[in-house]
């Protein structure tokens, strides 16, 4: 009888958690993950990175979760996500959500080893064949952005992120160097960069001009404000782009006033996305309910594990916004893995974001998701499908990095 038969038919003791440890690895970034054990040998890994707070988020699963799931049954996956969230006193924030999802995706992760079903399966089956996905094309200006958007393009993908350099600002958002995969905590202490919104805002309705010009209008195109704009500047954004037709326009202004998005409503129709920062469905909710949104960024990893995230998009689903899961090179593909069995089963599917993770990053963390004519599928294996190699993490040691911020032309703090 395998392992995974004897603990389906065998006690709640073989599905006892013995151990729990935080694995902290970087290989090319950092990446802080959760391996949860049972009696009976079998494990599940969850994620638990948060870019710029790694350490936070080892600390508070190693003090302050891990004592408790000792002891614990591995099967009882929903109170054990209650005992970690109304348990804290100190509920909701990025660094507690991410601690829950760690623990909370190692738990379904043995579940469906235990039940030797993948995921996707466990949670009501496929809706899907493949998960479309987009990849994100950048350029120091705009005809390197187009001929890097015709790259993705020639790579079979059918929805790209089209992100470009402002003239006059260094450092811009979301321009890799050398078309590595876009890494933006490279110090350890936050770099300074330079942002102006009027000359942002010149440039882009030129960049989606020059690429509809170039690459026609079935392609998707989808672009990321990144939290930039006063609401007034995101509306008038969003009205300008609306001649060629985006996927969405993403993180538009702060999502922390949801006011903010009735105001570019009441002026465009342009899509919007939002809530890669999102952390609980109470960050969330208002966008859904008013309307305000039409798709929702809150990713696996930072917002609870799949236990909340399923609550989030069955909310979503009412209101008929559609998920568009985070998916940048700070997830770890524990999330990646996860995400995609969430993406495939759920019936409000938007899209998935597709960062590449680095070659060492998926040697260090094997894994059975595929990249096939624009679309991602997740495996079979029983649970999501990932594991990690804990011999060649450890040759990547922790390294101190932080996001960069973001400064005006005379000093002015912004959102970076
Ligand atoms: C970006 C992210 O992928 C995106 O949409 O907003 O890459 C974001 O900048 C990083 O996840 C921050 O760590
Ligand atoms: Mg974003």
């Amino acid at each position: 009888m395998s392992i995974a038969q004897s603990v389906l038919q065998g006690s709640v003791r073989d599905r006892q958690i013995v151990a729990a440890r935080v694995i902290v690895t970087s290989p090319g970034r950092n990446f802080v993950t959760l391996k949860v054990e049972t009696r009976s040998g079998v494990f599940g890994l969850g994620d638990a990175t948060l870019n710029g707070r790694e350490l936070a988020v080892a600390a508070y699963l190693e003090h302050h979760v891990i004592p408790n799931l000792i002891g614990r049954d591995a099967g009882c996956i929903e109170d054990t996500w209650q005992f970690l969230y109304r348990g804290a006193y100190w509920r909701r924030g990025p660094v507690t959500m991410t601690a829950i999802a760690a623990v909370d995706v190692a738990l379904w992760d043995i579940l469906g080893k235990m039940a030797g079903l993948p995921l996707y399966r466990l949670l009501g089956g496929r809706s899907r064949e493949g998960v479309l996905v987009y990849g994100h094309a950048s350029g120091r200006d705009i005809e390197e952005a187009s001929a890097e958007v015709a790259r993705f393009v020639s790579m079979g993908y059918r929805a790209v992120r089209a992100q470009c350099g402002v003239p006059g600002l260094k450092k811009p958002y979301g321009v890799t160097r050398e078309k590595n995969a876009y890494e933006p905590a490279e110090s350890e202490l936050p770099a300074e960069t330079l942002w102006s919104s009027p000359a942002y805002l010149e440039l882009v309705p030129k960049l989606f001009d020059r690429l509809r010009a170039d690459h026609g209008r079935s392609l998707e195109l989808l672009h990321d404000v990144h939290h930039r704009l006063a609401p007034i500047e995101a509306a008038r954004l969003a009205r300008d782009l609306e001649p060629y037709r985006l996927f969405w326009l993403e993180d538009a202004t702060p999502a922390d006033n949801p006011a903010g998005f009735e105001l570019i409503r009441r002026h465009a129709v342009t899509p919007l996305a939002v809530g890669e920062v999102f952390n609980s469905i109470f960050d969330c909710k208002g966008l859904i309910e008013r309307q305000l949104i039409d798709f929702i960024r809150t990713s696996i990893v930072h917002a609870g594990g799949v236990t909340h995230v399923r609550r989030i998009a069955d909310l979503a689903g009412l209101y008929q916004v559609r998920t568009g899961f985070h998916g940048a090179t700070d997830l770890s593909p524990v999330t990646m893995g996860a995400a995609l069995h969430f993406d495939t089963w759920v019936a409000n599917f938007g899209i998935q974001e597709y960062m590449h993770h680095t070659e060492q990053t998926l040697e260090v963390f094997p894994h059975d998701y595929t990249f096939r004519d624009g679309r991602l599928y997740c495996g079979e294996s029983p649970g999501h499908g990932v594991d990690i190699d804990e011999q060649l993490a450890q040759r990547y040691p922790y390294s101190p990095r932080q996001l960069p911020i973001a400064r005006l032309e005379d000093g002015t703090m912004w959102d970076w």
